[in-house]
Order: structure tokens, then sequence, then C-alpha cells
């Protein structure tokens, strides 16, 4: 059976594997694009990708080669672990191995030798990866169960841990805490970490081996015993705080703080005896895509949501390059049954008309404007031809050719724009839809130049000589100006200096 066939079997059989939320997008768009929905990937048994580290160093049995006695016969310490062996060694491997066979493999401690000195064994188990735990975390111990023990878990790939439950056969004694079972918790404390007595007590090693992180009863209190009213789980899961990440971690860790003594104190005169041996570790979750992903994938020997709804990140917990219109947001379990994706990455917002798929989101004004926009454009939605741009109304606006260069003439026009027929505008005596040819009257001369002249009028006054239309080549004494006047042509000579006022005037003048 291919790990397929196993996942899609768990899938089946487990509460949270019903055919709800499980695919993120319609398979056939309306003409708006896909709908989407809130999808997270099938629970898995998480121990197929777990990382398994002990400490101390030194902790594993075997090295040196070590023999052990068991609490049911403790006469009887024919057992041994050596590291070299194969058939004797107990690595931390065999707690996350696929048992075949019947048989059981399990890592094991050295033995409490060094009593009174207490017996410590951390087990780190890394995913470094949001999950969202589905069923009970089941640790299942060979020769006795610990007589105390923390369930600790991290959030944020082992920077730092919190507890998630406590164990031991005497809650007070070992924690100071009151025992508590998850049955004895109603659902306004659900997510209170608990003391619990009932995997630590000594009922004979045979008996009983599990130590149980109770997930389903936790989720009965909501859906029932059966977990029958998922509906109602999934709705307090949105609307209560704090009870996701209740059932979020990264990373898990045991550390184990006594063994199993067989129900009496500890003898000294048999510290063999005394030893911690973990079979297996069964974690069933989901890897938690904040309803953006339908599968996860192993990425680089690490556990990568396969993002939808143009969100990205390894929990799909932002917006992917191309798609930044928006605040990013988790989608959401409600309204049931489909939930709804909150896809704020996508399209509609993002509409571009096709000459752009980038977008960003102004806050304060509350808009989603495309930016970079190709082709000529501009605009919010780059619906809008760039200056010097007319748009040709008999292409589609998503047409790459939509918008036409103007092609004002520098010199001819008032400015580069024009108008939405492509007429440019244009300065005195020029005149086209370029600007870039001449009235009747004026001849183009890095522009339109009004005539001073004229072949046909002959305007150049006193008998001067038209050329090119702008000057007048004079008579002699006549003086000509070669602007573009037109009129200050062929002037008379100047008179000669007047000739200066009588006295008497000149006198009755300055007074
Ligand atoms: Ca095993």
């Amino acid at each position: 059976m291919s790990i397929s066939h196993v996942l899609a079997l768990l899938a089946l059989l487990l509460p949270w594997g019903r055919c709800q939320f499980d695919v993120c997008r319609s398979l056939h768009g309306s003409k708006a694009g896909p709908e989407f929905y809130a999808c997270q990937p099938p629970p898995t048994n998480m121990k197929e990708v777990m990382q398994i580290r002990v400490d101390p160093p030194g902790i594993t049995c075997g090295n040196p080669p070590e023999r052990f006695c068991t609490l049911e016969n403790p006469y009887l310490c024919s057992d041994e672990c050596d590291a070299s062996s194969p058939d004797l060694s107990h690595p931390p491997q065999l707690m996350g191995d696929r048992e075949r066979g019947g048989l059981i493999t399990y890592w094991q401690t050295i033995t409490w030798s060094r009593f009174p000195e207490p017996l410590l064994a951390n087990i780190t188990l890394t995913w470094n990866k949001s999950l969202e735990v589905v069923d009970d975390i089941v640790v299942t111990f060979e020769y006795g169960r610990p007589t105390s023990m923390v369930l600790e878990k991290s959030i944020d790939k082992g920077v730092t841990w919190q507890p998630y439950q406590y164990y031991a056969d005497d809650c007070l004694e070992a924690f100071g805490m009151s025992p508590k079972r998850v049955t004895d918790l109603a659902p306004s404390n659900i997510t209170r970490v608990i003391c619990t007595e009932q995997y630590s007590r000594w009922v004979g090693a045979k008996e009983e081996k599990s130590v149980v992180f109770e997930v389903r009863a936790r989720f009965g209190v909501f859906a029932g015993p059966k977990l029958i009213n998922m509906d109602a789980l999934y709705t307090r899961m949105e609307t209560t705080k704090g009870l996701r990440d209740f059932f979020t971690f990264t990373n898990l860790r045991l550390r184990l703080l006594r063994p199993a003594l067989g129900g009496t104190y500890v003898q000294r005169d048999n510290l063999l005896k005394y030893f911690y041996a973990i079979s297996n570790i069964d974690v069933f979750a989901r890897c938690k895509c904040n309803l953006h992903a339908s599968q996860c994938a192993l990425r680089d020997a690490t556990l990568q949501c396969e993002c939808d709804h143009n969100t990205a990140g390894q929990d799909c917990q932002s917006c992917s390059r191309e798609f930044t219109s928006r605040t990013w947001r988790p989608g959401s379990y409600l309204p049931l049954p489909k939930g709804t994706a909150n896809a704020c990455c996508w399209g509609t917002d993002c509409e571009c008309n096709g000459h752009s798929n980038r977008c960003s989101y102004i806050d304060f004004i509350n808009v989603v404007t495309c930016v970079s926009c190709k082709h000529n454009t501009r605009g919010q939605n780059c619906q809008y031809c760039r200056l010097g741009y007319y748009q040709n109304a008999s292409l589609p606006l998503t047409d790459e050719n939509v918008c036409v260069e103007c092609e004002c003439h520098a010199d001819g026009s008032v400015s580069p724009r024009c108008s939405d027929s492509g007429l440019c505008q244009c300065k005195d005596g020029a005149t086209g839809r370029r600007c870039d040819s001449c009235l009747p009257g004026y001849t183009w001369r890095g522009g339109g130049v009004a005539n001073v002249c004229d072949g046909e009028r002959l305007v150049c006054r006193n008998g001067g000589t038209c050329v090119d239309f702008l000057r007048c080549v004079c008579p002699e004494n006549f003086t000509g100006k070669h602007s573009s006047g037109g009129e200050q042509n062929c002037l008379n000579p100047p008179l000669p200096p007047p000739r200066p006022l009588h006295p008497v005037l000149s006198t009755l003048s300055s007074e």
C-alpha cells in the first residue's frame, strides 16, 4: 500500500477527514473566474515526517553495552542493550518506524544506575511547520509508563516552549497541581493545561502502555462524544479565541522526569529495572495552511503548504508576489458548510485589463491599484493611456495595441498630449493631426512661422523683394526688419534729427 493510500484511508477514519474543505476552487470557472472555497489538507500521521532528537547525549542505552531487568520480573536480567549490534540496539528512530510482522521496535534509555540523581530524558519531535492536531497524540511505552512527565509544545519552531499537559501518578506531589481529566473540563476552559494521573499509575507494564494527549475528548466537548456534530466544532474553532491555537504546534517535546517504578518505592538494590522505553509515537495532524491549501508536501525535507488563492508562504500566510493587492486574511470555516476563502489576493480587486498582474493596496484610502501597467497604459485598472498616447476606440481595452502614440510634432504642438481621437493641439500657424504642417500664410521653420511677405500679394512695402516669405530685401535707403511681424519691412529711411527748440519756448516749457 502506497503512502497516498494510507493517507486516504486515514482521512476516512479520522473525524476531520470528511469531505469538507477539501477543494480550494471550483473546477469550472464562470466568466468572472473560478469560485474559491476554504480548504485544508487531509490529516496524516505526522510520525512519517518527524525528526527525533534525544537529550542529554548518552541517554540512549547500549554504549557501553548494558544489561537490564524488567519490572514484571526483576530477577530475570538476561536482556542486553548494545548499540553496536543491530539486533540489540535501541536507537531513537525506533519510536517513529513502521513496525512489520508484529515485531515491536523501541528506543530505550540507560538504566537508573545513578540513583538518586534523577533519570531525565527529553525527546524533541521536530516538524518546523505549523500543524493542527486532529486526533489523540499517543505515546507507547514498553516496560511501564513514566511516573511523571510533561508534554510540551512549541509554536515557533523550537524557540520557545510551553507545557501542553502534565502527567504524574501524583500530580500534587510532582507538579503542585490538582489532578484533572479532560472530561472535567467545560467548553469555557477546554484549552486549560491540566495535570492528569490517568496515564501514570502503575497497572502493569503489559496492561497499559499508552500515554495520551486527549484531542478527541476535547473535540467531543463541542461535537458530542462520537464527534458527529463537527459543524459545532468548526464554528467554535472560528469564534472562540485561542481554541485553534491550542491545537496548533510546530514541534513537540516529551520531558521524561521519573521512570515507571512498578507501584512501589525505588528499590536501590536493583536499579537496572528502571529506564524508559518508547516503541511508538502517533501524531495525527494536518498542515496548517490558513484554509488556503488542500495539499501539503515535503520540499527540501520540510513540510510546505501547496498554497492556492494566490497566497504563498509555508503556511500560506501571505499573498504571493504578483498578488499583493490587499492585507492578507486567513480563510474561514464559516459560513458552513463551505466556509469562505477570503481570497484577498485574487483577481477582481486587482483588475488591470491584462496590462499588469500586480496591484498594491493603499490602506488609508482603501483602494487597490494596479502597478507597472504595460502597453503604454496607466490608471487604477490600467484603463487609461499614458501621456502622449490615445485610445484606439476600435480595439478592446484589453488589447496590447489599444494605446496609440499621439506623435504630436514637438515644434508644432502645444503639448505631447492629444485628444481622444488622436488630434494634437497645434500652435498658431501649424495644422494637421500631428501639427506637422502649416496653415496658409505660414512657413515651416521650426514650427509654423507667419509669412512676412507673400509671393502673390507682394506685401513688401516700398518695392522690397520678398525672400522665402520671411524677409524683404529693401531698396536703398529703406530699412527692413526680418522678424515675423509682417509690417516692419522696407520702412522709409529715418528723418534727420529735429532742430533745437526756440530758446524762449524752451524757457517757457521749462517753467
Ligand atoms: Ca517502533
